[in-house]
């Protein structure tokens, strides 16, 4: 039975007051790796292969590797340029739809191993994962199922071990990898070759061989696809999901982005989105896109319409001809570091006294939304789906943007709050929202005020909140 049956029929049998949340079917919490995925919140995507040299989105597959032929790459440049802005991890495209692997396989010949570069004895992906653990970052990688080079593809059985020795090359032989990478995208068209992949033996390989990796794709298991490419998480946006409303990656259909950006609050399993999204128009390095880098301020744009909104940002960044990332991109990703750092990190409510209308404890007080730490969070008594918490300010503070978590190592649960601030004689409402989850961003007109509440309207369990700051945007 759906949650929400239970819930229905529960209430038809004893009336609202006598059901409790001990006698509701568990509401889905993160695994300790999502968890972990979740409050990293920045992953830089790192587009590079033989479409760099030909300048095209999607290779056919019909590429020389000869010209794959990068005259000075340094994936540590990629690796400090990432860390330098707030960024926890990279993905590198092992493969893309081309075919064409950056690492020399031993089931095809169309690889680094057939091109120039290092004499033919060169291999992106270990410099890649090399780099990412100097700097101590996550090493994601990405490896097309879609494969137009690969003659066994459309020979599904055949093809689909073929994925997975190249799956189980990648994931025995260079260390621990964090994220895996499933692109749904197909190009075939209606008279292409058509191919049945395994998903299921694809996510055993990937669990047998790196049990702590997380699988991405539209359909997870563990993130999924936020359902558009422009960086911007669903308003609401939940977690959880239902397995079955994206049954596998590449579905499409209006249920299936709707399910893709907002989550479902009623849904089994726990599954937190990610927004891919380019710095450039297009995945790949261009000249002639070079002028068309985004500024720091439409990042964090991006930023506030992803993380901001309870999904992972993943900004794509590609290597040029020369295999670094380009000047003007590295200065912007500084930028946007700078930026973010200056707005979120003074919190004006730091020194706030806070009061609120009831806690479930002494280790679940209003002050705790007042520090960082996102596993101390204030609580209302345990049963009760509404609640407020105040700040006081002995001088007044001004402020226009709004930051709130969710303690959601117990799950999300809120489902419709405002933020109000005291002007004059009375409560006025400066931010009305929906869900909050791992991170809600909400910019607010200018307000100038001595004391200002987070009123929880609503929620699937007792609200836990772990943060209430509040930030001046500069500039
Ligand atoms: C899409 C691909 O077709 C694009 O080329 C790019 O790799 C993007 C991240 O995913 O599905």
């Amino acid at each position: 039975m759906r949650r929400r049956d239970f819930v229905a029929a529960s209430l038809a049998v004893m009336g609202p007051s006598r059901l409790h949340g001990s006698m509701l079917p568990a509401r889905p919490v993160p695994s300790p790796q999502q968890l972990a995925w979740q409050r990293a919140e920045l992953a830089l995507f790192v587009h590079f292969g033989i479409n760099t040299f030909t300048g095209r989105e999607w290779g056919e597959g019909r590429e020389d590797p000869q010209l794959f032929a990068p005259t000075g790459l340094d994936a540590r440049q990629w690796a400090r340029s990432a860390r330098a802005a707030g960024f926890r991890s990279m993905i590198l495209t092992a493969k893309h739809h081309d075919g064409f692997c950056l690492w020399p396989t031993r089931y095809t010949e169309h690889s680094v191993r057939s091109s120039p570069w290092r004499g033919g004895r060169g291999d992106v992906v270990q410099e890649f994962t090399d780099a990412c653990r100097v700097e101590g970052l996550g090493a994601g990688l990405y490896l097309s199922p879609w494969d137009r080079h690969e003659p066994a593809y459309g020979d599904s059985e055949r093809y689909n071990g073929f994925y997975c020795d190249q799956l189980t090359e990648l994931l025995t032989q260079y260390g621990s990898i964090t994220e895996v990478w499933f692109d749904g995208a197909n190009g075939e068209g209606p008279n292409g070759k058509r191919q049945v992949y395994d998903w299921p033996r694809f996510q055993r390989v990937v669990r047998t061989l790196q049990p702590q990796a997380l699988m991405f794709s539209d359909a997870g298991p563990d993130i999924r696809w936020i359902g558009n490419e422009r960086g911007v998480a669903g308003d609401p946006n939940w977690c959880p999901v239902d397995p079955a409303a994206v049954p596998y990656p590449g579905a499409s259909g209006e249920d299936v982005t709707r399910v893709l950006q907002h989550g479902d609050p009623e849904g089994a399993v726990w599954r937190p989105g990610e927004a891919d999204v380019s710095i450039r128009p297009g995945w790949f390095w261009r000249a002639s896109e070079d002028d068309q880098v985004r500024s720091a301020d439409d990042l964090v744009d991006l930023y506030l319409s992803s993380v901001g909104r309870n999904a992972n940002l993943l900004l794509n960044v590609p290597p040029t001809l020369a295999g670094l990332f380009h000047e003007t991109d590295v200065a912007r990703l500084a930028a946007f570091g700078a930026r973010r750092s200056v707005l979120l990190e003074r919190d004006l409510a730091g020194d706030a006294v806070a009061r609120s209308s009831g806690q479930r404890d002494r280790g679940s007080s209003a002050d705790r939304v007042l520090d960082p730490d996102p596993d101390s969070y204030w609580s209302v008594p345990e049963g009760l789906r509404t609640g407020w918490v105040e700040l006081g300010f002995r001088t007044p503070v001004s402020f226009d943007l709004i930051c709130l978590r969710e303690a959601i190592a117990g799950g999300q649960r809120i489902a419709a709050y405002s933020v109000q601030a005291w002007v004059g004689q009375a409560w006025s409402v400066i931010s009305r929202g929906t869900t909050i989850g791992n991170r809600k961003l909400d910019r607010c007109p200018s307000t100038r005020t001595d004391r200002v509440r987070l009123v929880i309207e609503s929620a699937l369990d007792t609200p836990r909140i772990s943060r209430l700051a509040l930030h001046q945007a500069v500039g």
